[in-house]
């Protein structure tokens, strides 16, 4: 009996959470207007506990590169498998900063005035990247083009589109969704999506 029952089981359904459906297409998600801005004229700065430090589209070329394949999750109840990324882990791009010991916190800021807040261990892990490929293309501009950051075990508004700045912080700072009732983490598999506090 049991045996019927999990065979009728799709294989992927360990890999969506609770709440959650697969969509197969790509649907955009994006608050306000798409900021239009090209890799020449792209910038990066990380401040706050963090020696103060612009990047530019070059400077990133020239990190290492590499290929990821993860899921992502929307809080708005749909999920896509198997997104295919390229570009630079958020490991590797921290030898290529200084940061205080005292900085704990982070806001992501992004061309449009978006922000969303991460701790910092969520943001320093092996499968957070700073993604500037997908599925092979050049980045799409509605989905963040040039450069975005993908956060792939919290939902997906943590996933920074047009990213252009973080800020290192001693203590949480909410962002743009969090400030309007998001939940401070967001983690898809343990449903936090609404704000605790
Ligand atoms: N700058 C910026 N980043 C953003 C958003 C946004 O509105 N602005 N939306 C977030 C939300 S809610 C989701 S679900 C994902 C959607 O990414 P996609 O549009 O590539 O599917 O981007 C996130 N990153
Ligand atoms: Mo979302």
């Amino acid at each position: 009996m049991f045996g019927s029952l999990f065979q009728s089981r799709s294989p992927n359904q360990d890999r969506i959470p609770k709440g959650q459906r697969l969509t197969n297409g790509f649907p955009i998600m994006t608050y306000g207007d798409t900021p239009q801005i090209q890799r020449q004229d792209w910038q990066f700065r990380v401040w706050g506990l963090a020696t103060e430090k612009t990047f530019s589209w070059d400077d990133f070329m020239s990190m290492p590169q590499t290929e990821f394949t993860i899921d992502f999750h929307c809080v708005t109840t749909w999920s896509k498998l198997d997104v295919k990324w390229k570009g630079v882990k958020v490991t590797d791009f921290m030898k290529y900063i200084e940061v205080d010991p005292q900085a704990i916190h982070l806001m992501e800021h992004c061309y449009g005035g978006y922000t969303t807040n991460i701790a910092m261990e969520d943001f320093v892990r092996e499968e957070n990247f700073f993604a500037h490929t997908l599925f092979d293309e050049p980045l799409p501009i509605d989905n963040g083009g040039p450069m975005r950051l993908v956060v792939p075990h919290l939902y997906a508004w943590k996933s920074a589109k047009w990213l252009n700045g973080l800020e290192f912080l001693d203590k949480m700072q909410l962002g743009f969704w969090e400030r309007n009732g998001y939940h401070h983490r967001g983690e898809p598999f343990a449903e936090e999506r609404y704000s605790s506090l």
